[in-house]
């Protein structure tokens, strides 16, 4: 089937991701039930191996949200595999140069666009027959600009023919600028809005991951295509906490 994400974002809507770092199938079933429009199973950070990966990405296809994979690194084998195994979208990690944005793009797409290998698995149960046909055009790719090197290259970067989106990592991109990780500060603030203007001048979307549901709810005011509201742990502790609050009454 078609990415209704590809759909939501050409109409000018934000779309609302989950993340899976705990490796749970049932908590990636259970987001995707949730009404988010994507679930991204994290294989950089997340707690599980690659192993994992069929049973999560079968588990987010039990429900509405589209199966995304963050790849653990830009290895062109990596996300070959997570392709065939139904990744409509791939999210890779420290896009640092043009020409790393230009390999990526190169490891999404079938030739004679790119350099994919033949063998859809799971992919063609999922996207049909015809999906060989419809791959290159459908498969998302999401540089992640997670560094300084990276910012300085932004627009380059973006120039990229076949890329999808910029997607920013605000943690790794505030140690790399050197401000402090996980709260805002005006570094990241001032770099969230130049990916943002580099990612819509070169008619790419602009998605980035957040540490908090204000965080995602103001770059979504800004004009960003995609927020990833924390991922299920950060949801989790949020809720515990809370609930503790609320019981101990501190
Ligand atoms: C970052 O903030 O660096 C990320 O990669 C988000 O997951
Ligand atoms: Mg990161």
């Amino acid at each position: 089937r078609n990415s209704r994400v590809r759909e939501a974002v050409a109409q000018g809507r934000t779309v609302v991701g989950a993340w899976v770092a705990t490796g749970s199938g049932y908590v990636a079933e259970s987001l995707s039930h949730a009404g988010y429009d994507a679930v991204t199973i994290d294989l950089q950070h997340g707690m599980f191996g690659f192993d994992t990966l069929v049973p999560l990405l079968q588990a987010v296809s039990a429900g509405p949200a589209e199966p995304w994979v963050r790849v653990p690194s830009l290895e062109a084998a990596t996300i070959g595999k997570v392709l065939d195994a139904g990744a409509y979208a791939v999210i890779g990690p420290g896009v640092d140069t043009p020409q790393q944005a230009a390999d990526f793009v190169a490891a999404l797409r079938y030739p004679p666009l790119g350099r994919r290998s033949y063998g859809p698995a799971r992919a063609a149960l999922q996207g049909g027959p015809d999906y060989l046909a419809r791959a290159n055009d459908e498969v998302m790719g999401w540089a992640m600009i997670e560094s300084a090197p990276a910012l300085a290259a932004v627009r380059e970067i973006a120039a990229t023919p076949g890329l999808y989106g910029l997607f920013v990592g605000p943690n790794d991109l505030a140690m790399s600028i050197g401000v402090e990780p996980g709260r805002p500060t005006p570094e990241v603030d001032a770099a969230w809005a130049e990916v943002l203007e580099a990612a819509h001048s070169a008619g790419l979307a602009a998605g980035s991951f957040c540490g908090d549901a204000a965080t995602a709810r103001r770059l979504a005011d800004q004009g960003y295509d995609l927020v990833v509201p924390m991922n299920d742990i950060m949801l989790l502790r949020a809720a515990a906490a809370e609930s503790l609050a609320v019981v101990r009454g501190d």
